[in-house]
């Protein structure tokens, strides 16, 4: 993957994604949304990368939309940007492969709306979060009024919002934002951590689980119900649960093949 503001490792099965755009503290313009968006599809589709970390170089995770970039924009073009960046985002929540944002530092309005689409976030303890659009005039353009009041409930979610004010990682640990704190350099170590344990989990499983409470979350229980239900017995032609089933009832560690 050759990309100018993002890095791509491998680490086994586990995929690290970084945007690379420290000077500006990694803020998201046009041309890192589009590289976003290409990285994804080239991860999603790779059957050597399982699981994904996403984080930033350098002092932020991402410290916004480009501020620059947007400056000047029209109502027409700020919605257009707006609508890149909503389904860049929205690829990477309904990746069939899980991902863990690893925040090393800002992440501000886009930044925090980008952690937001991982499905777990692990924060530095530099970590700083917020939502500032409202200090510059906007409201957030990448679903930030409504992922963040899914994520911590609406009365945290306005207060942020309409405070501008940035909250630090055990802040953002206390009201349900991310899910756990750890020491800066132990971030990407800790990530890793937490991708090999869900690794060793059926992985049919876990993507079957993701997809049940994404989709679960944004209808009524009955419907959310009846998807669970189906993905349950599609469990049930998967060689992984016999597998799972087997090892247990063998005393012995599942043996699940990646696929
Ligand atoms: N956009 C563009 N450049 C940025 C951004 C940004 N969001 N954030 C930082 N930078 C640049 C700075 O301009 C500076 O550049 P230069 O060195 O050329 O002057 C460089 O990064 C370093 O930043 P600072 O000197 O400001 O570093 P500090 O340590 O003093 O401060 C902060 C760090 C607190 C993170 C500060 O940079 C800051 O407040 N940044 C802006 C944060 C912000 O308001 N983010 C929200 C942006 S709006 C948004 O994300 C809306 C998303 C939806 C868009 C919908 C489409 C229309």
């Amino acid at each position: 993957m050759n990309f100018e503001n993002l890095v791509f490792k491998q680490e086994g099965n586990i995929g690290i994604l970084s945007i690379n755009r420290p000077k500006a503290l990694n803020a998201l313009n046009t041309q890192v949304l589009k590289e976003l968006d290409e990285a994804i599809d080239i991860i999603e589709k790779n059957d050597e990368v399982h699981i994904v970390v996403l984080t930033g170089e350098g002092r932020a995770f991402v410290a916004g939309a480009d501020i620059a970039e947007m400056k000047s924009m029209g109502s027409k073009e700020a919605r257009e940007f707006a609508k890149n960046g909503l389904e860049v985002f929205r690829k990477i929540e309904l990746m069939e492969k899980p991902v863990i944002a690893a925040v090393n530092g800002f992440a501000l309005g886009g930044g925090c709306e980008l952690s937001m689409c991982c499905d777990i976030r692990l924060a530095s303890d530099k970590a700083k979060f917020g939502q500032p659009e409202t200090g510059l005039g906007i409201i957030p353009g990448f679903a930030g009024t409504q992922r963040l009041s899914r994520l911590v409930g609406m009365g945290r979610a306005k207060e942020l919002i309409f405070t501008a004010d940035m909250i630090d990682a055990d802040e953002a640990y206390r009201i349900g934002l991310v899910n756990k704190v750890v020491p800066q350099d132990d971030l990407i170590e800790e990530a890793i951590k937490l991708a090999k344990n869900i690794l060793s989990k059926g992985q049919l499983a876990v993507r079957f689980a993701k997809n049940a409470i994404n989709r679960g979350i944004e209808t009524d229980i009955e419907t959310g119900m009846a998807i669970e239900r189906d993905l349950f017995g599609l469990c049930f032609t998967t060689e992984d649960q016999k597998e799972g089933m087997g090892a247990f009832l063998e005393k012995r560690k599942p043996n699940y093949k990646l696929r």
